[in-house]
């Protein structure tokens, strides 16, 4: 496919960083090393960018605990934090062109989604948690204890944050978790995926641009197990944020057991999509449709299983496989691209396993199920049906955009199956009935439940996961207690 020139990217002018980031310079790897940047729409490489090793992690960590015990940031009144922040926000939004052409030269995803969808997303961020920097506060506590004493909590910034983020919303999923840190006063050192390591490093850019001190956002590219192992185990990091797959998460929690650093997890999902009977059909095929496809089905929250009541499975499943059929899958430089191509031919090889893993098991595909072209890493939008619940493709995370559609009868039926995995991220329930939405919301084990909408995020709604979808929470003010210490302090008044 020819990508039209107006939106073809040069990446020597859309590239301006390709090294780390660390207390302010842009530095080489401290042993010289580089890592291929790949366009996943071509397989062809497209930058080398410095690859961090461990004694780069420890610069780096270094960095940010100068910035942290001696800098500017912390003793900044929080009003000039928050604006710092705002202005971040602004300087992505004035620079939404290029930061999401490199997002899509990196992840694929077409680049008018990047654009106007992931680069806006992320300015929000900045925006909301500006706002929060100036409302981090304390209580004053009553206590019973005989004598008479002052009692209040201090809110206070961890100090030295690891932040490691995955390849499918590299942008976003990094503002999801720098914005916070910032705000609450927090150090970070942010470890993008080696597969999309450049928009982290055009944010570290801009944050330097916004007056936010130097070494308070450093940013080292680099491997999971070496990078990422190394930060996560370094002795000077207070806390781990890190979004991923659970078997990783596993791993981040090993690592962070020797100073026994705080951790938040965000990590896989199989979300349960529900289509009751007297649901409005045309807007449930469509957004269930969405709720699976959008970006190639590399979303967490995906809805991946379909529940669909028998009354209306035919007319959903066929109404979603046309949906599916009709999805424009394309290099994300050309306009009338709807999705783009997996991030990898890594990620590809895992989703063409669990297709054919679906046919061994007797699946039907409704529609697609197959590689489209030789070239890029491009997958259809992909149906099956005739679907049991112990088949792989129904139990595990597929992570490209493939659903299974399950019948079900009973509505207790319904909401025990879709809590029959071992994630909890999120679901969806489509009907008209309000009572048995709440009913059904009631019962999902899952930290999101969306009822006639799907993957409606917002940087005031808290995101996370129940079970081992993963432990504490992005966005809201909920994410605040996981940037911050509680300190209590206790004050004997009179002689
Ligand atoms: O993820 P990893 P992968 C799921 C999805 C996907 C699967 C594998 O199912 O198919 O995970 O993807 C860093 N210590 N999700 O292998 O390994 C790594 O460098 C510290 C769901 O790419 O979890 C990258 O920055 N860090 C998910 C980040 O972890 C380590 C998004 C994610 O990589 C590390 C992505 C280690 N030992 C994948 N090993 C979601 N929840 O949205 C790797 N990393």
């Amino acid at each position: 496919m020819t990508a039209p020139s107006i939106l073809i990217p040069d990446p020597a002018k859309a590239i301006s960083r390709t090294r780390l980031l660390i207390g302010g310079e842009w530095v080489d790897a401290a042993d010289g090393k580089e890592f291929d940047v790949y366009n996943p729409s071509t397989g062809d490489v497209f930058c080398q960018v410095s690859e961090a090793g461990p004694e780069d992690i420890d610069r780096a960590v270094r960095a940010a605990r100068e910035a942290f015990d001696n800098g500017p940031w912390r003793r900044m009144s929080p009003l000039d934090r928050s604006k710092a922040l705002w202005r971040l926000g602004d300087l992505l939004v004035a620079n939404a062109e290029e930061i999401g052409r490199v997002e899509t030269l990196d992840q694929g995803k077409p680049y008018l989604m990047a654009r106007d969808g992931d680069v806006p997303s992320a300015a929000n961020l900045f925006y909301y948690m500006s706002g929060w920097a100036t409302k981090i506060e304390g209580e004053v506590i009553p206590i019973s204890a005989p004598g008479d004493y002052h009692v209040y909590t201090r809110r206070e910034a961890v100090g030295v944050v690891g932040c490691i983020v995955p390849w499918n919303f590299p942008l976003v999923i990094a503002a999801w978790k720098v914005a916070p840190a910032l705000a609450a006063g927090n150090t970070v050192i942010l470890k993008p995926a080696e597969q999309t390591p450049l928009s982290a490093l055009m944010l570290g850019e801009l944050a330097l641009e916004a007056g936010i001190p130097p070494g308070v956002l450093n940013v080292v590219p680099g491997f999971g197990a070496r990078a990422g192992q190394a930060l996560t185990e370094h002795g000077d990091v207070d806390k781990v944020s890190f979004t991923g797959s659970t078997a990783t998460g596993r791993r981040i929690l090993d690592a962070a057991k020797g100073n026994l650093k705080k951790v938040s997890l965000e990590l896989g999902g199989k979300s349960a999509n529900i289509i009751l009977p007297d649901a409005d059909i045309d807007a449930a095929i469509q957004g269930s449709a969405a709720g699976i496809f959008f970006n190639a089905g590399q979303a967490c929250a995906a809805g991946s299983r379909l529940y669909v009541h028998e009354d209306v499975y035919d007319q959903v499943v066929e109404g979603i496989a046309a949906v599916a059929a009709g999805i424009k899958v394309g290099d994300g430089f050309d306009p009338t691209s709807e999705i783009g191509p997996l991030v990898s031919s890594q990620h590809l090889d895992r989703v063409s396993g669990y297709l054919q893993s679906g046919f061994d098991e007797g699946a039907r595909a409704v529609t697609g199920g197959a590689r489209i072209g030789d070239r890029g890493y491009f997958v259809a939008p992909t149906l099956f049906a005739d679907v049991t619940p112990t088949q792989k493709i129904v139990r595990e995370e597929i992570f490209g955009p493939v659903v299974v559609a399950l019948k079900f009868k009973e509505l207790d039926q319904v909401i025990a199956a879709a809590n029959d995995t071992r994630y909890g991220l999120a679901g969806g329930i489509w009907t008209r009935d309000v009572s048995k939405a709440h009913q059904l919301a009631a019962q999902f084990q899952s930290g999101t439940v969306w009822v006639n909408c799907y993957q409606v995020f917002d940087a005031a709604m808290p995101f996370g996961g129940y079970k081992e979808s993963g432990w504490g929470r992005e966005m809201g003010h909920e994410v605040l207690h996981d940037f911050t210490e509680v300190k209590t302090v206790c004050v004997k008044l009179g002689g």
